[in-house]
C-alpha cells in the first residue's frame, strides 16, 4: 500500500496556497494578517496566564495559521462538487445557516475539521454559500441565470479526477496531493474576465448584487480570507493607521472578560476592473473584501438561547433608538442587554451555558466526591471549547457591509434545510452535537486516567 497524506496535511498545504493566492490578489489581506500577528503577539506578551492555557490546551500553534473563508456558489451540482472537493482535506458541513431571514437570496454551511486533533492542526473553514434562485420575483432573469451557471465548469478536469481518485484510494499520495491543492487553488481564483455581457451583469446587479456576484463569473472566488485575532478591538484600533477603514460596529456579543461565540469586523475591499463580454471599456465590480474574527467559548443549546435572547433584545432597542443612532449607542444598548449574561468561565461551566474540554494534570489521591471536587484540587483542568463555527445575524450583517445598504430586499422565504441538503448531496452535521460529544469524551478520558472511574456513572 502506497503512504497516503493525512487529510489534516492535505487541508495545511491547501490553506497555506490560498492564503498565499489572496496575499498576492488583495494586498491588504498581507496588511491586516501582519497586523493581527502584532496584536497577538503583544496579547500573549502580555498575558502569560491565557498563554499558558493555550499552550497547555494545544491551542497555540493552530493561532498563526487559522483562517476562514467565505465561496457563494451557483447550483446543486457545484455544492455537492465543493463538499467532495473539501472532504479530501478532512473538512466536512457543519451548520445550516438561513439567510434568506436577513433579505438575502442564499443559504448556507460550513466546511471544516472536526475532530479535536484535526482541529488544533489546522481549523481552517469555508464559510459556503448556495444561491437561491426559487426566491427570485422576475422568473425569466432566474431562468437565464440558471442557464448561464449551467454552462460553467468550476472544477478543473485534474482536480475532479484526484477527488475521484482520493475516493477510491481513500486518500492521495503526497505527489496527488500537491497536485490536488495546486488544481483546487483554480476553483477559488479570481478571474476578471465576466462571463456575461455589462447589459446582463446589470440585470443581475438589479435583482440582488450576491446574484451578479455568483453568476457572472467563472467560478467562486473566495472573497475574503479571514485571519484570528485574540483582540478584535485592539486590531478594529489599529486598522485606519494601516489605511484599512473597518465597518463600525462589531459584528456578535460584545467584548466581555470571558468571550463567547464570535465577534466579526470586516472592511470594504477595493471595486476591482473586470472585462464583460463584448465590451472594449472596463467595467467594475466589488467582490472581495477584508474581515477579522475573535473566537470565543462555544454555548451549550441553553447559553444559546440566551445569547439570541440578548442580541435580540439589542437590536429592538437600537430600533427603537431609530436614525440617527450611531454606533456608539449600539455597542451601550448591547453591553447593557448581555449584563444578563454570565461573564466568568467558572459559572458558564456551572451553569451549563457553554463547552468545555476536560484534561487531567498530575494525580488524584483517593476517590474524589464529585467532578467538581477534582477541579478545585487542580487534578482536572476544563478548558474552553473554541467556537468553530459561524452566526447567522452575524454572517448578514457582514454580507450587507460588503454588498452596500443598497442591498435590503425582502424573501417570502423559510429556511429550507432539505432542498440545501438534497443539493449538497449529504446531511450537515449539528455543530452542537459536536461540542458535546468533545466534552463528554475529554471527560471521560480524564476521568479514567485519574482513576475515578466512578464519577462516569453519575
Ligand atoms: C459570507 C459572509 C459570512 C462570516 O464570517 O460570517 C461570513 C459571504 O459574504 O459570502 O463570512
Ligand atoms: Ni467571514
Amino acid at each position: 500500500m502506497t503512504d497516503l497524506m493525512h487529510p489534516d496535511e492535505i487541508r495545511g498545504l491547501f490553506s497555506k496556497a490560498m492564503s498565499d493566492m489572496y496575499r498576492d490578489e488583495v494586498p491588504q489581506y498581507g496588511d491586516l494578517i501582519d497586523l493581527v500577528r502584532d496584536v497577538n503577539n503583544a496579547v500573549l506578551a502580555g498575558d502569560p496566564e491565557l498563554q499558558a492555557q493555550m499552550q497547555a490546551a494545544d491551542e497555540l500553534d493552530r493561532l498563526d495559521v487559522e483562517r476562514h473563508g467565505a465561496i457563494r456558489l451557483g447550483t446543486a451540482e457545484e455544492l455537492s462538487l465543493i463538499r467532495r472537493m473539501f472532504a479530501v482535506m478532512g473538512m466536512y458541513p457543519v451548520g445550516y445557516y438561513d439567510l434568506s431571514v436577513a433579505g438575502l437570496p442564499v443559504h448556507s454551511t460550513a466546511f471544516r475539521p472536526i475532530e479535536t486533533a484535526a482541529l488544533s492542526r489546522n481549523p481552517f473553514r469555508v464559510f459556503t454559500s448556495l444561491v437561491r434562485l426559487e426566491l427570485l420575483e422576475d422568473r425569466d432573469l432566474a431562468d437565464a441565470a440558471a442557464d448561464i451557471l449551467a454552462q460553467r465548469q468550476i472544477v478543473t478536469s485534474k482536480a475532479l479526477f484526484l477527488i475521484e481518485t482520493a475516493e477510491l484510494q481513500g486518500g492521495l499520495t503526497k505527489p496527488q496531493a500537491e497536485e490536488f491543492v495546486a488544481q483546487a487553488l483554480e476553483t477559488f481564483r479570481w478571474h476578471s474576465d465576466a462571463t456575461v455581457d455589462a447589459e446582463t451583469y446589470e440585470r443581475l446587479h438589479d435583482a440582488h448584487r450576491l446574484i451578479a456576484d455568483v453568476v457572472s463569473f467563472k467560478g467562486p472566488h473566495i472573497n475574503h480570507l479571514t485571519p484570528r485575532t485574540l483582540d478584535i478591538d485592539e486590531v478594529q484600533r489599529l486598522m485606519p493607521e494601516r489605511g484599512i477603514a473597518p465597518k463600525a460596529v462589531i459584528e456578535g456579543p460584545p467584548r466581555r472578560d470571558a468571550g463567547i461565540l464570535l465577534r466579526q469586523t470586516s472592511f470594504k475591499a477595493l471595486e476591482e476592473p473586470v472585462k464583460f463580454k463584448g465590451a472594449d471599456a472596463a467595467g467594475t465590480h466589488t467582490a472581495r473584501f477584508g474581515e477579522i474574527e475573535q473566537r470565543g467559548v462555544a454555548l451549550t443549546a441553553e447559553g444559546r438561547a440566551l445569547y439570541d435572547r440578548c442580541l435580540a433584545e439589542t437590536r429592538a432597542a437600537a430600533a427603537v433608538g431609530g436614525q440617527g443612532q450611531g454606533a456608539g449607542d449600539y455597542v451601550d444598548a448591547l453591553n447593557a442587554k448581555f449584563a444578563a449574561f454570565p461573564d466568568d468561565l467558572d459559572t458558564l461551566r456551572r451553569e451549563k451555558l457553554a463547552f468545555f474540554r476536560y484534561r487531567a494534570v498530575g494525580q488524584a489521591t483517593g476517590q474524589a466526591g464529585d467532578v467538581e471536587a477534582l477541579i478545585a484540587s487542580g487534578a482536572l483542568v476544563a478548558d474552553p471549547q473554541v467556537y468553530e463555527d459561524f452566526l447567522p445575524v452575524s454572517a448578514a450583517g457582514i454580507f450587507q457591509s460588503n454588498l452596500g445598504s443598497d442591498a435590503q430586499s425582502t424573501y417570502d422565504a423559510a429556511a429550507n434545510q432539505d432542498a440545501f441538503e438534497a443539493a449538497l448531496g449529504a446531511t450537515v452535521t449539528d455543530p452542537t452535537g459536536l461540542y458535546e460529544k468533545i466534552q463528554n469524551d475529554s471527560l471521560l478520558e480524564a476521568l479514567t486516567q485519574l482513576g475515578q472511574g466512578h464519577l462516569l456513572a453519575a
